[in-house]
């Protein structure tokens, strides 16, 4: 019998491991990052969240797309999952106008090949959903890429796929949050090929680190809106003037206190559960 778990990589708040030939497991941590930097304080619990909105969102998901959730740990950090093949890209999905879409919209009109209406406003609603995939950047951002760049990293006929399901899974997930008060501004997926060449859904899906999440009643196009789970962070962080470099600054009690507020607020109203709930028996979000 071997117990011998290899280290595979660290995210900035993330590490994988691999149990066996087939089978990861992926931990989230309580890190937590602002302005592309990991702060020295941690989170109570961040890592839970996460972990449980995105095994939450992997069920509610299940008949639009098989994803790699094999199994829930009963830390509620840690989640085994299959083994996959991944696609070279990152599958976004816009339906609001922020953080790089803005960006490019703004220098082009454009946001990854898709012309988009003339005069539109930071944080805008888009007429439509859009794919905008990007590539995966070792270090340093990801690149956001049309159609011509994604179609020749995965294949015209996979790409077609992508989009089609990532449209699909944003427009179910959004339809749900809004419904709950909450708007999914954007989302960024990953895919990974299985044996028999099925896509399948991977790594995290629809927490607030992989998606923009706005509180409804407090959104006002024509500027940044706050970010339902870090805003605390990024004031407290932009009140002391820091120059966003390395190393970030220690958080007080309250700021820390008031973001564990937030991410629990967010794993409650998307998911309907007690957080407590999750805490005792992790595998309630899968029910
Ligand atoms: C996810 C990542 C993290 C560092 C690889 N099911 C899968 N099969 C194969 N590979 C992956 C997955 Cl999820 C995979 N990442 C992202 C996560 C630390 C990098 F926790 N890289």
């Amino acid at each position: 019998m071997s117990d011998t778990v290899m280290h595979l990589g660290s995210g900035k708040v993330r590490e994988l491991y691999a149990l066996d030939a087939d089978r990861l497991l992926l931990v989230a941590s309580d890190r937590i990052s602002t302005f592309d930097v990991v702060l020295p304080t941690e989170i109570p619990d961040k890592g839970r969240v996460l972990t449980g909105l995105s095994a939450f969102w992997f069920g509610q998901t299940g008949a639009l797309v098989q994803n790699h959730l094999l199994a829930l740990r009963e830390d509620g950090r840690s989640t085994e999952c299959r083994r996959l093949e991944m696609l070279p890209i990152e599958c976004v999905v816009r339906g609001y106008l922020a953080g790089s879409g803005w960006k490019d919209y703004l220098a082009s009109g454009e946001v990854c090949g898709h012309r988009l209406p003339a005069g539109l406003v930071e944080s805008q609603q888009l007429p439509e959903p859009i794919f905008t995939p990007a590539t995966k950047a070792q270090t340093g951002h990801d690149e956001n890429i049309d159609r011509a760049a994604g179609a020749a990293l995965v294949g015209e006929e996979r790409y077609d796929e992508v989009e089609r399901l990532s449209l699909e899974l944003y427009r179910s997930v959004s339809e749900r949050a809004a419904a709950l008060g909450i708007i999914l501004a954007d989302t960024k997926l990953e895919f990974g090929v299985d044996e028999e060449g099925r896509l399948v859904l991977a790594d995290e899906a629809f927490t607030p680190d992989s998606s923009r999440f706005w509180p409804a009643d407090e959104y006002r196009s024509g500027g940044p809106q706050p970010s339902f789970d870090k805003q605390f962070v990024r004031d407290y962080c932009e009140s002391l003037g820091w120059d966003k470099t390395y190393p970030g600054p220690e958080l007080p009690e309250d700021v820390v206190a008031g973001t564990r507020a937030r991410y629990v607020e967010a794993f409650e109203r998307l998911t309907g559960i007690a957080f407590d709930d999750y805490l005792a028996s992790p595998e309630v979000v899968l029910a």
